[in-house]
Formats: C-alpha cells, structure tokens, sequence
C-alpha cells in the first residue's frame, strides 16, 4: 500500500517511520511512504506557499495552486488515488475507518498548517475529511503519523504471525485484559494464581472476566456497543456481584 504524505514539513517524518514494526513493513515492501515538500511545487521564486485571508483576520492560509500541483503529481500513476485532508472538522477517525482505509492501494494525505487551506482544495481535491480527536495540534503531519500507523498495521504480513490485529481492543469492541511478565512477585504485588495455573480454560476464562471489568468502568459507552454471548453477561453479573468496581 502506498502513502503520500503532503506537508511544509518533510523532517517532520524523518525517524518514525524507521523503527520498529512500520520500519520493517518499509523494508519488506508492503508499505511504500513519499514525503512530498508542498512548497518544492510553488511556482514562483521565492517559493511561496501560504498567504493572508480575504476578508482579513489572523494568520495564514496555504495557497490553492502548490497544494494542486502536489496532488496532481502525486495522482500521476493513480489518477483515482484517495485523498484525504486531516482536520479537527473531520469524521473522527476510529478502528472501523482504518480498517476501511486498509483496503485502498494508494492514499494521499494532505496536511494543513496554519489556518488550513484554501477552501477551494476542499472542493476540487479532497474525497474526505479525517479528524484524529478533539483537540488542537499544530498542524496535520502528527494526525497523517497515527493514521499511518493504525492503517499499515491491519495490512497482510506488517504484524508478525504471533501478533495480529484481529484479538485486539476494538475488533471485539472490549478494552483489553491486564498482561504480566516475570518476576512473579514484585515487591509484594504478585501475579494472580490462575495465569500460572496450565489450565488454558479457566484462564480465558478470567481474561474475558478482566476485560468486561474494565471496558463497563472506564469505557461504558463500548459495553453498550459490543456484541454480549450469554456467558458475558453471566461475568457481568458476577462483576456487579463481586463489587469491584461497577
Ligand atoms: N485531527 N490539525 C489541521 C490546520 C487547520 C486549521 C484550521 C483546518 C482548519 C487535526 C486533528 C488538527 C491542526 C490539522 C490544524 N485545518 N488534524 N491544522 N485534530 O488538529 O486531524
């Protein structure tokens, strides 16, 4: 899969994409990045890509003309390629909609600074407006990382074959149970007796138990969404009936 990031701030991008598990899918070839510099497609000699607002009012806006001339070489081999502008006015971005982006081979991904862009990039260039959550970054290159990221690593072969991204939190819409590792005792807090027990059943057992404990006390409104069995509901009352917590 191929993304095309569009900024004013290439070395923003420089290091995170190297390490790790991205890094590798880089290297393997499952996932192409092309830091594209807006301002190496400004026409003019100074370079300029930003400019005041009509009607007046504070700070910048970036110029129509580079911002379409990126897209349009970026587009050259993909005319159809799916173009994204992150924006705080965007449909929040969430594990159904990286998994939705997922299936696309080639996404663009605009990143705004400033005051954002020419409103006329939106109209002529953007099929649709991604926000990463309700605050305010300084601009979109931060919000392209995260999607990159929780993208890639839905794509075939990123993950090892020991990972995958079909247990985690949100494909079941359950926050995840509690994990530890050795030592068994630290300094007094030991590990629960049933994750050593060999007993594989009772141990899921319990995972399914922690996980529904936590996801009805810090994440109420994913309980009302996921999909109960009548065995969760049967943890759920021993939960309530145990008491700790809800
Ligand atoms: N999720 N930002 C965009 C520039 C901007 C300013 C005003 C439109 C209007 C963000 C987010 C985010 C900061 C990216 C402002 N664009 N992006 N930038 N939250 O905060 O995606």
């Amino acid at each position: 899969m191929r993304f095309d990031i569009l900024t004013l701030f290439p070395g923003m991008f420089s290091s995170p994409f190297q390490e790790s598990i991205l890094g590798r899918a880089i290297q393997k070839e499952l996932v192409d990045i092309r830091i594209i510099n807006v301002r190496d497609f400004a026409l003019d000699k100074h370079q300029v890509v930003d400019d005041t607002p009509y009607g007046g009012g504070q700070g910048m806006v970036m110029k129509v003309e580079p911002i379409a001339r990126a897209i349009a070489w970026a587009r050259s081999e993909e005319p159809s390629a799916w173009t994204i502008y992150l924006t705080p006015q965007g449909k929040p971005f969430d594990q159904e909609k990286a998994r939705d982006l997922s299936s696309r081979p080639h996404l663009i991904l605009l990143c705004g600074r400033y005051e954002g862009v020419d409103e006329r990039v939106r109209e002529l260039f953007i099929n649709e407006e991604i926000s990463i959550g309700d605050y305010v970054l300084t601009g979109g290159e931060l919000a392209a990382m995260v999607m990159i990221d929780a993208v890639s690593r839905l794509l075939p072969g990123v993950l090892g074959s020991a990972q995958s991204a079909e247990d985690d939190s949100f494909t079941n819409a359950l926050l995840e149970h509690p994990q530890y590792t050795r030592p068994f005792d630290f300094e007094g807090r030991r590990v629960p007796e049933i994750l050593l027990s060999g007993n594989h059943a009772a141990i899921s057992l319990w995972r399914r138990k922690e996980a529904l404990k936590r996801t009805a006390l810090r994440r109420p409104d994913l309980l009302a969404k996921a999909r109960l069995t009548r065995k969760d509901e049967e943890l759920l009352e021993e939960i309530r009936h145990d008491g700790d917590g809800i």
